[in-house]
């Protein structure tokens, strides 16, 4: 068997050591479980703020989740221990704690599980984990097969990490009437409101068991005894001694003996979960075989590509982009106040599979934007909700994403009615339609910028700890001016494509305004940030230009360059030569590198995130996010190959899964870059699967790859396939239609279009029906090779 095998179904890891932090993940929109192949877990729940059940042995910082995630000996998992009760022979089960060497073993991320199937000394273990649709809990199954030819006496021990709760109050214990372990805490808190606040949280974890236990044990030390997690004392003995705790670290484990025949099985359930109160429990586990269902379930139509063969970038857009996708729209990243550029451009996504929802969000972020146009660092999305980390600090950005996300979700679903919905302010009774609010957007944006002509930067831009570049008020960004100008692109695509021509006299000054401006943008960065060979990422406080040939480190950062596509700032001429500087110094083999060199000391005229580790996230990765605006930008520039490869960097491939040591089901915020300064850390991946990167992957798929991309009329047809692949086969969903396509590179000299057989004089299928569908073929010009 391969090291990872890919089907329809799944995407499975065949060896618990290869690989040790690959992981998957289950949601639902209240919470999240990432399961890594050897048994650790790290789980979420909003109540509504996120909050955890199963913790790490000591007091735990609270923060948003983290790449490169660190797992040790005692962090949180989900754990079976398994004793063969006639050699007295203990091994754990997926892998850890006991780390043995297991004779067979497979982890799968399915659509609504994750499982493991190991086989050891003749029986097989098929385990499962499963969310329960829209509760709070995790489901675990397990199915024991006996299959050798003799009995089998086993003792299971499920062991289920509870970990430190509360400096204040906890302890655990076995409740019979539930028939599940119960480890109740109080979190901790100082002030007299705090106490009326919490009286909503659920601080109690509970272990259910469908079956009765023989035995059980909630104390987590005395599981260990001097034996410690590889051989707790607890199972070395013939019975658990049935002991909870009183204010010492609680775990859940239970007994069960098992006498299996050859060819017997035993099977058994198991919830686990936060909870109110002991009645919550109660419901719970009396509701969870009528609820249980999938996570995660397919409410989206999705559009799906498919290619003949099984590479892995198509069978990750056909099964888990959507997933992903889904994933950001349904748990707003498990936050209550998801950055703004991160809400729109999540939603952006949302505008393919779940239009509806994507609508409600932009109408949510739009009413809380300052009358001033500014768009908040942050949307609330519920009235408790506060500004926390990162949007505690002044970005600058946010109002630029308004119309780029629109026009997305306008060219989706012609949904002209959006623009007209009158919505209010955070901070003004005044109500002005979207329409309005999207000018205010860009006129904010416009009058923040320096006498230059250049936007203001603040304390970051999309480039979150690029804090101290312009901290006093005059430092710049290349990259927002771009992002500016492109911002206005969009809004006068909107204005063209979807106000009616009556109204469009109304927005007319505004538009040739803009237009201006934006031509203002572009040449005030051409003329203050073209270094000669690419563009400079901005100019600092003190008036320093960086992101330069004279910098030693931070010389050249992708994002201007894609920008200047995007906004078509640069020349031809430029373009050629700022082509060829991203592909030689920041192209490697995992992708398009963010910045480079990374830094390796602090710059002040910069900021924090030249503090970062060299090689890490945004201090020069492979971040996904800024190398999909580039392939989105190739694109657009008719560089079909390189946006095809940029995109396909995305997701290991088998000959450099081990490096990356992530399994191809979902895109990460970033690989490690710093490709030329810390070779032997390049590539590996952050395993976090939170980022912007998805949204646009899925756009640079349909709209520019199978160039099947929505406007007024219908749906415009211009396929950018890319010299590899010959042929692209398809179904792609649009405003309930359904298209299915199939194109061809062949040796002719223009494309030519079938709509059900019938040759098309303009590249539109107009006035799409839904609950119907399209056969459409293409022929297009085989290019010459280059
Ligand atoms: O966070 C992301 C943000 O969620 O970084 C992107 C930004 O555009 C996204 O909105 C680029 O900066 O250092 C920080 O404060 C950053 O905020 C990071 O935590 C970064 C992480 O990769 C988390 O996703």
């Amino acid at each position: 068997t391969p090291l990872v095998s890919v089907s329809a179904d799944d995407v499975s890891l065949h060896c618990a050591k290869k690989m040790p932090h690959a992981n998957g993940y289950l949601y639902n929109k209240d919470m999240l479980l990432q399961l890594n192949c050897r048994g650790f877990a790290i789980s979420q729940f909003m109540q509504p703020e996120p909050a955890k059940y199963s913790h790490g042995p000591s007091l735990e910082a609270k923060t948003f989740i983290q790449p490169e995630h660190h797992y040790y000996a005692h962090h949180p998992g989900r754990f079976f221990y398994v004793k063969d009760l006639d050699t007295q022979e203990v091994f754990s089960l997926p892998h850890e704690p006991m780390r043995k060497t297991l004779d067979s073993f497979k982890f799968s991320q399915r659509n609504n599980e994750i499982c493991w199937h190991i086989i050891h000394q003749e029986v097989s273990f098929e385990i499962t984990a499963q969310l329960v649709n829209d509760a709070v809990v995790e489901c675990w199954q397990i199915h024991v097969v006996n299959q050798s030819k003799v009995n089998k006496n086993l003792a299971l021990y499920p062991y289920f990490t509870i970990g430190y709760q509360s400096w204040m109050n906890q302890q655990a214990d076995f409740c019979p009437q539930l028939n599940a372990i119960v480890a109740k805490s109080i979190t901790p808190y100082q002030k007299v409101e705090q106490y009326y606040e919490h009286q909503s949280l659920q601080d109690t974890t509970f272990l259910w068991s469908q079956g009765k236990a023989d035995a059980w044990l909630a104390n987590q030390q005395l599981f260990e005894g001097e034996g410690g997690l590889t051989l707790p004392d607890a199972i070395v003995q013939s019975e658990l001694p049935n002991q909870g705790t009183q204010y010492q670290v609680a775990c859940g484990c239970l007994q069960y003996n098992l006498a299996l025949a050859p060819n017997e099985r035993f099977q058994n359930t198991w919830l686990f979960g936060p909870a109110k109160d002991e009645n919550a429990i109660k419901e719970i586990s009396a509701n969870f075989l009528s609820t249980i269902d999938s996570n995660g379930k397919e409410e989206f139509s999705s559009t799906s590509v498919s290619l003949s063969g099984d590479d892995r970038l198509f069978h990750y857009i056909n099964h888990w982009l959507p997933r992903q996708i889904n994933m950001h729209g349904v748990t707003n990243r498990l936050t209550t106040d998801p950055q703004t550029r991160n809400y729109l451009q999540d939603n952006m996504g949302m505008s393919f599979l779940a239009p509806l929802r994507a609508k409600q969000a932009f109408l949510t972020a739009i009413s809380q934007q300052h009358i001033t146009g500014e768009m908040p660092d942050g949307i609330l999305l519920n009235p408790d909700a506060e500004l926390k980390y990162i949007n505690q600090v002044p970005h600058s950005d946010h109002s630029a994403w308004l119309a780029i996300c629109l026009l997305c979700y306008l060219d989706e679903t012609n949904d002209v009615d959006i623009l007209h919905h009158r919505c209010g302010y955070l901070d003004s009774e005044q109500q002005d339609s979207v329409l309005t609010h999207l000018e205010k957007a860009i006129d904010y944006l416009l009058l923040q910028r320096d006498e230059r002509g250049l936007c203001y930067i603040s304390q970051g831009d999309w480039c979150d700890p690029m804090n101290m570049v312009g901290h006093l008020g005059k430092g710049v960004s290349s990259w927002l001016s771009l992002a500016c100008a492109y911002s206005i692109d969009c809004f006068v695509t909107i204005v063209k494509n979807y106000v009616s021509s009556t109204q469009q006299n109304s927005c007319q000054a505004n538009v040739l305004r803009f237009t201006q401006a934006k031509e203002a943008l572009n040449h005030a960065v051409n003329q203050h940030c073209w270094d000669g060979d690419w563009y400079a990422r901005g100019i600092n406080d003190h008036g320093r230009v960086f992101g330069t040939k004279a910098d030693e480190e931070g010389r050249i950062y992708l994002n201007p360059q894609s920008w200047a596509l995007l906004s078509q700032a640069v020349s031809p001429a430029k373009q050629y030569s700022m082509l060829n500087a991203v592909q030689s110094q920041l192209l490697t083999p995992y992708g398009v590198m963010m910045l480079s060199p990374s830094y390796t000391a602090m710059d002040e005229g910069i900021g924090r995130i030249t503090q970062k580790s060299p090689g890490v996230a945004e201090n020069g990765s492979v971040y996904n996010h800024a190398s999909v605006f580039y392939a989105y930008a190739l694109y657009q520039i008719g560089e079909y190959d390189m946006a095809f490869s940029v995109l396909s960097k995305m997701l290991p491939s088998e000959a450099d899964q081990l490096i990356r040591g992530q399994l191809p089901s979902f895109i990460p915020n970033y690989y490690r870059g710093a490709y030329h300064q810390f070779p032997d850390y390049a590539g590996k991946s952050s395993h976090l699967f939170n980022t912007g990167t998805v949204a646009w992957v899925y756009r640079c798929v349909v709209e520019e790859l199978c160039g099947l991309k929505g406007n007024k009329e219908g749906l415009l047809i211009q396929p950018k396939l890319p010299r590899s692949l010959p042929t692209l086969t398809g179904t792609r969903n649009f405003r309930g239609a359904t298209i299915e396509f199939s194109y061809q590179q062949i040796e002719i000299d223009e494309t030519k279009i079938w709509l059900n057989e019938q040759q098309l004089k303009h590249p539109r299928i107009d006035s799409i029906e839904a609950g119907k569908t399209y056969q459409l073929r293409v022929d297009l010009p085989r290019r010459p090779s280059e």
